[in-house]
């Protein structure tokens, strides 16, 4: 009998580039989160279960250790604080940029810019570190919206071929942070499962070396 583990994925593009990393130490899911509706996935491995839930609680789950592992933005953990997790390796997929972005580039003198963005804390962070005092406005999907109706100058979104941004007359001002998704780790698992954790974790960094020099 192996050791259980338990995997927090996101469905769409997490899932599916982390399906060849998976596949690499030996994981194949049996059912497809796309056109399934279970949120818990076997795979071939009967003590290893993939978790499907939204990107934003991969960190949440892999804290309170409802699952062992999860694979999570980087935007994402910046966001969370990344308080009881450890982060082993970079998996170099799903790659973005953290942006500012909007119709033209803002002015220094300007008092109280207002930002619309779901990255409140990466966002007041970044301003401050320039010694600006900005008011953020949370939203939860089409920042890029806001500039247009008035709602906030600027946005802070991840940005990855821009089109998005250029279909709406914004454009990228000012990079973040670059972004990959993360593999996270339970600290508790960390320790209790410490030898089925760490094979693990080696096996998906050879699958990712191995996929950086074919790319
Ligand atoms: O969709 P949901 O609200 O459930 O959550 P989510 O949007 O956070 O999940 P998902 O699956 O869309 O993204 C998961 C992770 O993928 C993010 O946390 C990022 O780390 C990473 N990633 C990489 C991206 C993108 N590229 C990306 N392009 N996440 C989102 N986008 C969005 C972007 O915000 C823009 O609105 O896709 C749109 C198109 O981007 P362009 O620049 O190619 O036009
Ligand atoms: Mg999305």
């Amino acid at each position: 009998m192996s050791e259980s583990l338990t995997i927090a994925l996101s469905k769409g593009r997490i899932f599916k580039e982390t399906l060849p990393l998976l596949a690499h130490a030996g994981i194949e899911p049996i059912d497809d989160p796309e056109s399934s509706r279970k949120l818990i996935l076997d795979t071939n491995h009967e003590a290893v279960k993939l978790v499907i839930i939204r990107a934003s609680d991969v960190p949440t789950y892999v804290q309170y250790g409802a699952a062992d592992l999860g694979v999570a933005g980087k935007d994402v953990l910046m966001e969370h604080g990344g308080g009881g997790l450890y982060e082993p390796l970079d998996l170099r997929i799903a790659r973005c940029k953290l942006m500012v972005a909007g119709r033209e580039p803002w002015s220094e003198q300007a008092q109280r810019l207002r930002i619309a963005t779901k990255y409140v804390h990466s966002t007041r962070a970044y301003f401050a570190a320039q010694g600006m005092q900005v008011e953020v406005i949370k939203l939860y999907g089409s920042m890029e919206l806001a500039p247009l109706v008035g709602l906030a100058y600027l946005i802070v979104d991840v940005v990855d071929t821009g089109n998005t941004l250029k279909a709406n007359c914004l454009r990228p001002l000012e990079k973040i942070a670059d972004i990959s998704s993360r593999l996270v780790v339970n600290k508790a698992s960390m320790k209790r499962k410490h030898a089925r954790v760490q094979s693990f974790i080696e096996q998906l960094g050879v699958a990712v070396r191995k996929q950086e020099q074919a790319a």
